[in-house]
């Protein structure tokens, strides 16, 4: 492919979870790849070091950029330099919990980062493809199971802003022709899971018990339900989404739920525990102001418009999570994880961490 044929994408939030995957599963289809970062005195970049090299070298496909969603003559310049074919919105500030102690912070780049980027796309005259990272958090105490039709009821600052950039992305498709996608994402976690929401920290902690490191680990709430599915699926469906004829939005999820002391419990047994009870502790700390109880989603349309069909759920993702978390602290894993992931994923393009 030459320089001018060759796509371009641009991701905000590359170094997250999504957007490490994301890189990759677009590497892996030949596009060159640029990715938003903030400037930091210390690298942030753990989760994408892998597919790093340095830019001089030829025939490099990825490039990072400084960038913040609080900067708009950053986004527009950047936009305006990269001219992406497609931009993948995911910076966020994107914990429940901590966006009611960082209300405004959080209004500010998680609503009004959206909105920066969506004015730039429009005055760069640019036809770029638009996918914008929605969540099910906006269905809030909306009965489940939640679909595209299902009424937004926010509980947090969090969702709120995630509320309107939804709307923001509808408004800037009907208003100014943008090809603009809201993928309302349920839950999706993975190895590369940050360490503060609540399965990673669940498995992580499992692992340092395990190896003598802590005795307990302190929870919030474990009554809450979650459709938790595999990020990696959730990423191939970000970009079937932009290659569909006409924009439009679309709910991910595995239609399966469970409670976090489920999960507790399923993630114990699994590595080796007879009882989870002994090294968990409730702390206050970790409940909300306002919680989401119960999340379900159903992912009909994705499937019927673009055949997404997720193969990893809940039993599983515990398997794949704690074999991960075991080999991190060079404890022999129980296996069962990286036997899914082959059997299930014979063409994976992610690296198994
Ligand atoms: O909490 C409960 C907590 O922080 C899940 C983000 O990616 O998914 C994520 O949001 C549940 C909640 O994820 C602890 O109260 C109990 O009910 O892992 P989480 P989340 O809030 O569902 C959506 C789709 C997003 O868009 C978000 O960006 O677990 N819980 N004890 C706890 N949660 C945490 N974090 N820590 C605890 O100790």
């Amino acid at each position: 492919m030459d320089q001018n044929t060759i796509k371009k994408a641009l991701i905000t939030g590359i170094a997250g979870q999504d957007g490490s995957y994301l890189t990759e599963f677009l590497l892996s289809k030949g596009y060159e790849v640029h990715g938003i970062i903030r400037w930091d005195s210390i690298f942030t970049t753990e989760r994408i070091d892998h597919l790093y090299q340095d830019p001089h070298i030829n025939g490099v496909r990825l490039f990072l950029h400084y960038g913040d969603m609080t900067d708009s003559g950053n986004l527009e310049k950047l936009i305006n330099q990269i001219k992406p074919g497609e931009i993948y919105h995911l910076a966020a500030m994107s914990h429940v919990k901590v966006s009611f102690d960082m209300p405004e912070y959080t209004a500010n780049t998680d609503a009004l980062g959206t909105l920066r980027i969506l004015e730039a796309i429009k005055n760069s005259g640019s036809p770029i493809k638009f996918y914008m990272a929605a969540s099910s958090e906006m269905f809030g105490t909306s009965a489940p199971p939640q679909n595209e039709t299902t009424p937004f009821h926010p509980r947090s600052p969090y969702a709120c802003a995630k509320v309107f950039s939804y709307h923001i992305t509808r408004l800037y498709r009907e208003a100014y022709g943008i090809f603009a996608a809201n993928g309302v994402l349920f839950n999706h976690e993975s190895t590369r899971r940050g360490p503060t929401f609540v399965t990673k920290k669940i498995t992580r902690a499992i692992a340092r018990i395990k190896a003598g490191l802590d005795k307990k680990i302190y929870l919030g709430n474990l009554s809450a339900k979650r459709d938790w599915g595999f990020a990696p699926e959730y990423i191939e469906a970000m970009w079937r989404m932009l290659q569909q004829p006409l924009p439009d939005d679309f709910v991910i999820a595995t239609g399966e739920t469970c409670s976090v002391e489920e999960f507790l419990e399923e993630a114990f047994k699994y590595a080796g525990f007879n009882d989870w009870k002994p090294y968990v502790e409730i702390d206050k700390r970790y409940f909300r102001p306002a919680e989401v109880e119960v999340l379900v989603g159903d992912a009909r349309k994705a499937k019927e418009k673009f055949g997404w069909n997720p193969k990893i759920k809940i039993h599983d993702l515990v398997k794949i999570m704690i074999d991960a978390d075991f080999r991190a602290l060079g404890l022999v894993p129980p296996g069962e994880g990286d036997k899914i992931l082959k059997e299930k994923f014979p063409n994976r393009w992610w690296k198994i961490d």
